[in-house]
């Protein structure tokens, strides 16, 4: 229910172009200008904040993104004046009806270059990242900013005083440690009440020493942790010969952009000058006495609740190579490293105008260039300018969003939604305006230097975000394909994305293909899998290489088979071999039960769906009794975990302990996957999907939205991340497909 409180109102979204900024008490669009007011404020105002942004993680720690949303609607709010298709049955009445609602409703939460600005929140251990960059840069961000940070932080600290290393998860060391020198940094005293039960917590848990590596590394930079306490990255890696497998340019490209900076800030052991808040919080968090710490035995110490993957025993080995490496390595080799590093942070920061591949590496980057050209530098400050494009305002304060946004990937899926039946284009300008968004949002140029610092060719691709930002990935291309073509299905556009470039983009999905015959994310694999094992990060999994993924494959089979009735001859011979090696993947992947897991959201409902769709709609490039073997088994699966109210539900446990996990109540975004499945299996399971139907069309509210639940999305199968359209989307998606197949 909207709880509007005066204070929400002093923020404001600017947005141009995809770029998203929130501003205080703005008074023009200009986004440029969005600190104009930041030091406009009384006491009394910054007060206010943590009574109007008032949030109860108990009832559900998953905030629903209701800030933007009211003044969204406030701004754009009208009544639906469109057609409201009639019919003879009360059930196809209620069905047209609460589509409309939906779609008109999400239709006056889309901006006005076209986008569905969102909530891109979840994890907890990016905002610290970035109020250490700005702590140790002394590049303090505006009072009212840090004000709503605070009440972001306190809003997901659990009750026994620790944070999970997400809204929804369970305490753990990294988390409780980053939220609590965060909190200190922002000048919250020690004995706050609150703070005092963290740091129990703490102590209670082993004290910091046992943060994981990640942790390690911010404690490092902030003098908490001595960097002989931290395992060497081996920055001299980067300058051996690139056809080793360990290169870090075979590297899943966010684990090569994280650890790029880490080895430049571990080269140089950049630290924090000493103050008297570090000194004080040196025995706010530890157990033993600072001073005494044997830190080269903290290495490999890990608390129990956070670890996720096991150092295996040739990490172990290499550890004890690289450290030994690094206390001899000579200083003309170490400055060689170090100038590689820098030219490469230095070419991420031009290829992605700052915004870099994403949070951690965004900070981190920011600390290097802060260290390499000082404060006042160009650099510094453009870094400095982008923080601002990864924060977002909610009902829980001011968190730091996972990514510059989700842009292209909603408004994609949003198009498809919407036109899966033709009650879409009683919509027309939203679509318009998605048209004009997904043309703006493809990549048109390669930088120029793309092959000097290993970057996948990527003209007609499309990113996940927004085209600044730049990093091509290949399901969000499938999708940007997928949708310019239901668009031009439709004759409502005349010009727009040429031929040309819809097959530019099918080049770079042909590129993306690797040998198992699966899609990975942003570049084929580069390397072996065993190459899993250096895996450094405790907390995380499979984030050495890009991996092949189920959602990714299917998304780009279905878009090549939309290409082959598009443009039925073009590039003849490849097309229909990818597909079939994508679909013989996607089988493959399938587990014994009838499920295929999901690596990018929650979680077996969702790459089921995908894999069911893609099988579906391949039929002519798969044997036909393999096919339906598949379908069925999928459909089994899906009735199996069919709730008694008619809904599907899973939460994040699913991904992270890999068993499906059934929820305490339905989800609708799960209902919605389940369903969109098994409509397209086009099976005789009519009542199942008739119950699943009536479930969305009951919980969706009164203005045609649908309620926040469970956190949707995932990463390196432990982190979760909000996707706060798919509340919308799905729903709307599946509700569209019973629609077209007049399943009522
Ligand atoms: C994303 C978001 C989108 C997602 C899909 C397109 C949905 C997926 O099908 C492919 C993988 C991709 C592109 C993806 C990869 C990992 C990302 C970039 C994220 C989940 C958004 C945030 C996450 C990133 C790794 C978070 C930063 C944290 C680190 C541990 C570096």
């Amino acid at each position: 229910m909207p709880q509007n409180k005066s204070s929400w109102d002093h923020w404001k979204l600017l947005t141009k172009n995809g770029r998203q900024v929130w501003a205080f008490k703005a008074d023009s669009q200009n986004i440029d200008d969005h600190l104009k007011h930041a030091d406009n404020f009384s006491e009394q105002e910054l007060h206010a904040f943590s009574d109007d942004f008032a949030y109860n993680r108990q009832l559900n720690p998953t905030s629903a993104d209701q800030v933007f949303r009211d003044h969204a609607i406030k701004k754009n709010g009208h009544h639906y004046s469109g057609d409201i298709p009639k019919v003879e049955t009360a059930e196809e009445q209620t069905l047209i009806d609460s589509l409309i609602k939906g779609m008109h409703y999400f239709s006056q939460l889309q901006s006005d270059e076209g986008h569905w600005p969102g909530d891109y929140g979840g994890p907890l251990f990016l905002l610290p990242g970035l109020l250490i960059t700005a702590y140790i840069s002394d590049t303090p961000f505006p009072k009212p900013h840090q004000e709503m940070m605070q009440v972001y932080l306190f809003s997901h600290q659990h009750s026994d005083g620790g944070w999970g290393m997400h809204v929804e998860g369970q305490p753990t060391m990294f988390s409780t440690v980053m939220q609590y020198v965060s909190l200190r940094l922002l000048g919250i005293d020690k004995d706050d009440a609150r703070l005092r039960k963290a740091s129990a917590w703490i102590k209670e848990n082993g004290g910091a020493a046992s943060i994981p590596s990640w942790g390690k590394f911010y404690l490092s930079i902030l003098n908490l942790y001595h960097w002989d306490g931290f395992n060497s990255l081996f920055p001299e890696m980067w300058l051996l010969p690139t056809w080793l497998p360990v290169h870090p340019s075979r590297y899943w490209c966010h684990s090569r952009m994280v650890y790029l900076p880490m080895a430049y800030c571990q080269s140089h052991r950049i630290q924090a000058v000493e103050d008297d808040l570090i000194l004080s919080l040196r025995k706010e968090i530890y157990n033993e006495d600072y001073d005494t710490i044997d830190w080269e035995k903290q290495r490999n110490r890990v608390c129990e609740k956070d670890c996720y993957t096991k150092q295996s025993p040739i990490l172990k080995w290499m550890n004890l190579f690289t450290n030994t490496f690094e206390k001899f390595n000579p200083a003309w080799l170490r400055a060689k490293t170090s100038a590689y590093l820098i030219r490469y942070i230095n070419a991420e920061d031009a290829q992605t105008d700052y915004l870099d591949i994403g949070p951690v590496s965004q900070a981190i980057n920011s600390i290097c260039t802060w260290h390499a050209y000082g404060k006042d530098s160009e650099q510094f400050k453009k870094h400095v300018a982008r923080w601002y494009d990864y924060l977002w305002v909610a009902e829980d304060g001011m968190k730091m969003s996972g990514y510059n946004g989700s842009q292209l990937w909603d408004v994609a899926f949003t198009t498809r939604a919407m036109l899966e039946s033709d009650l879409g284009l009683l919509f027309p300008e939203t679509i318009k305006k998605s048209y004009q968004f997904i043309d703006n949002m493809q990549i048109l140029a390669e930088h120029e230097t793309h092959q000097e610092f290993f970057r996948h060719p990527m003209i007609g691709s499309w990113p996940f975000s927004t085209a600044e930002q730049g990093w091509p990935v290949a399901d969000c291309t499938a999708e940007g394909i997928s949708a310019t073509l239901a668009v031009h299905k439709t004759g409502l556009i005349k010009s727009g994305i040429s031929d040309h470039r819809i097959q530019q983009a099918v080049d770079v999905i042909l590129s993306f293909q690797n040998k198992d015959g699966g899609w990975p994310t942003y570049e084929l694999s580069r390397s072996p899998k065993w190459l899993e094992k250096l895996n450094p990060s405790e907390i995380f999994a499979d984030i050495m290489i890009d991996y092949s993924w189920t959602e990714c494959s299917s998304a780009c089979v279905i878009a090549l088979l939309e290409i082959l009735e598009h443009y039925p001859e073009y590039k003849t011979r490849e097309i229909p071999q990818a597909i079939s090696r994508g679909l013989q993947f996607v089988v493959k992947q399938q587990n014994a039960d009838g499920s295929w897991y999901g690596g990018w959201a929650v979680c077996f409902t969702y790459a089921s769906w995908f894999a069911v769709e893609a099988l579906v709609q391949g039929k002519d490039f798969i044997d036909p009794e393999l096919r339906l073997n598949c379908i069925n088994k999928a459909c089994d699966f899906l009735l199996n975990k069919q709730m008694s109210d008619g809904g599907w539900g899973e939460t994040y446990e699913s991904c992270s302990d890999m068993v499906y996990t059934q929820a305490k109540t339905s989800q609708v975004v799960n209902t919605a996957w389940a369903l969109l499945a098994l409509q397209a299996a086009t099976q005789n399971n009519k009542e199942a999907i008739q119950r699943g139907i009536n479930l969305l069309l009951e919980r969706q509210l009164d203005n045609g939205d649908w309620p926040q639940e469970n956190i949707s999305g995932v990463f390196n199968y432990n982190c979760m991340i909000t996707y706060s359209s798919y509340r919308n989307i799905f729903p709307i998606w599946a509700l569209n497909r019973f629609y077209q197949h007049k399943g009522y």
